[in-house]
């Protein structure tokens, strides 16, 4: 089985570490990928970057689907799940977004959760998300760190600190039974902060592998019926003129 990994943002070191996470609770015949966008920002966090990221996105998802190398699922490494529909327009493959798959299995092994994210600008892309997917009455609160997302990389020790005290106080405050964390430059952190915490902590990288594992065993793929056919084949104009007629399979 070959997943494809795309971390929306243009920075290596952490696609990498999405990478190395993914690698490690994948199951023998397992294959990661783990990719990045050509063009876009070196983090995610406001509604613009997300924005021009879900362009990056799409754009490796019809990479993945034109290589010689079939992909049978892709996950979408941001916590704001950038272009996840559109995605699932462009193949018959299942695709998952870190967030979805994050509170998917936390609702699995708690009635609530907190969600521990980055900056606190970042919370609200969040909230609209569990609304859309239909989780908000799981989630007690969406906390902050109030981390840069590059200072993951560049300040891990200070990062993980302050990610550790900002979920015990949700363990303290909250009345919660597990916590998530909102960033797919954390996926490397689950062991370390859920022992430090003494909650269950979800990461969607980690929980997107098992997922996706999980479907693709199943043989259950992006439905192509109804919204998520392919998109009509139509004329682009300017820089996106190459996704003009599109072919679908
Ligand atoms: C993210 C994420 O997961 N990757 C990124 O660049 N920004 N979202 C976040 N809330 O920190």
């Amino acid at each position: 089985m070959h997943i494809q990994i795309i971390n929306p943002n243009t920075t290596c070191a952490m696609t990498e570490t999405i990478g190395t996470a993914a690698e490690k609770v994948a199951s023998p015949g397992t294959r990661i990928t783990a990719t990045q966008p050509e063009n876009g920002p070196v983090s995610i966090e406001s509604h613009f970057d997300e924005a021009i990221s879900a362009v990056g996105v799409v754009e490796e998802v019809l990479a993945g689907e034109r290589g010689n190398d079939p992909v049978d699922a892709y996950i979408i490494a941001c916590f704001g799940d950038p272009g996840l529909l559109a995605a699932r327009e462009l193949t018959q493959a299942p695709v998952l977004g870190i967030a979805e798959a994050a509170f998917h299995v936390a609702t699995m092994i708690s009635t609530r959760f907190s969600i521990v994210t980055t900056l606190g600008r970042t919370g609200i892309i969040a909230e609209h998300l569990l609304e859309s997917y239909g989780f908000s009455h799981h989630c007690r609160r969406v906390r902050a760190a109030e981390i840069p997302v590059l200072d993951l990389e560049e300040h891990p020790d200070k990062a993980l600190q302050r990610l550790v005290d900002e979920c015990r106080r949700a363990k303290e405050e909250d009345n919660i039974g597990a916590i998530v964390l909102g960033c797919g430059g954390m996926a490397d952190l689950t062991d370390e902060i859920s022992e430090a915490v003494g909650l269950p902590v979800v990461e969607g990288v980690t929980a997107a592998v098992k997922l996706s594992e999980a479907l693709v065993g199943l043989k259950l793929g992006t439905s192509k019926y109804g919204d998520l056919a392919f998109p009509r084949p139509k004329q682009f104009v300017g820089r996106f003129e190459n996704f003009s007629h599109l072919n679908s399979k």
